[in-house]
């Protein structure tokens, strides 16, 4: 039987998602491109799931598009990129960011092009201390993209996110935390156990509070602050009638912890 491009796993409410390419660096081909996104798909659907982490097997988290598929030698006419990207990798952020339920990835190595960008994509980013982000694109002659020239300016600012696009050198984990692209960067031996524990505890969370503070987070980039008062007081209201907020405020009267049921 052939391996499994993306191997999943659901523990205690948490999908585990292993790009399994290793020695490809884990990058996308088709196969892995399809099973990506329909993974994040599926999450959005099962209930069962309420997070998710995303990481790569081997010594790389993601190493984006296989280039082996892209061999100009080949012969032929140019490849239509925009197709890849409008079937895949927009898609694939889309999925990332339109889901529901918070989405950790743990960067186990080094993420470069495609592979960094869908890394910044997800909602809490752990990286190996080892691990490195590599805006690889023009290195050959190509633009960031899944994403990364709208994260890079809001994350970083335009100077470093020219730079690091423009250049396209390594970003180490250290660097790439206190610059706040990454929530934090882990010793690598801890990182797997890491993001499990994180994704463990938000899976045992409000899954509709942190659903609409993704929502909330998202519209920031593009609107007014008296828009986003208004979305705040609708996602508010909304919140306030779900049995997760009745569950918290009754067990902090209680002193106890909260068991919420993560009901939409
Ligand atoms: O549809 C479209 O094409 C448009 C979409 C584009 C999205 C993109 O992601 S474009 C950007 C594509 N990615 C890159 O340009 C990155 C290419 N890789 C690298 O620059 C380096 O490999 C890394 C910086 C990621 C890691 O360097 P290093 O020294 O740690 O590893 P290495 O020795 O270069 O690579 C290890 C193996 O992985 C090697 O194979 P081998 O020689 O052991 O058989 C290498 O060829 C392979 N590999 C690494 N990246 C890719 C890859 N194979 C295919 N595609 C790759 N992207």
């Amino acid at each position: 039987m052939a391996e499994e491009v993306l191997l999943r796993t659901l523990d205690e409410g948490v999908l585990r998602l292993v790009l399994n390419r290793p020695d490809k660096l884990n990058s996308f081909d088709e196969a892995l491109s399809r099973a990506a996104l329909a993974a994040f798909e599926d999450a959005a659907r099962d209930d069962a799931v309420r997070a998710v982490v995303l990481t790569g097997a081997g010594r790389g988290f993601c190493a984006g598009q296989d280039l082996g598929k892209r061999d100009p030698r080949a012969g032929g006419p140019p490849p239509d990129l925009g197709h890849t990207i409008e079937t895949y990798y927009n898609p694939l952020v889309r999925a990332i960011r339109g889901l529901d339920k918070p989405v950790v990835c743990a960067v186990n190595g080094v993420a470069a092009g495609a592979g960094a960008n869908i890394a910044l994509a997800c909602d809490i980013v752990l990286a190996a201390r080892s691990a490195k982000f590599v805006q690889a694109f023009a290195k050959i002659g190509l633009v960031p993209d899944s994403g990364g020239t709208w994260q890079l300016p809001r994350l970083l600012g335009e100077a470093r996110a020219k730079a690091l696009a423009m250049l396209g050198e390594p970003l180490d984990a250290e660097t790439a935390a206190a610059w706040g692209m990454i929530w934090k960067a882990v010793d690598d031996a801890a990182l797997q156990d890491e993001a499990m524990a994180l994704a463990k505890r938000l899976a045992s969370g409000p899954t509709g509070a942190y659903g609409a503070i993704k929502r909330a987070i998202h519209a920031a980039a593009t609107q007014s602050l008296d828009a986003q008062l208004d979305l705040e007081r609708d996602l508010q209201r909304e919140a306030g009638r779900s049995p997760d907020y009745a569950e918290g405020v009754t067990a902090f009267l209680e002193k106890r912890p909260a068991r919420f049921g993560g009901t939409r």
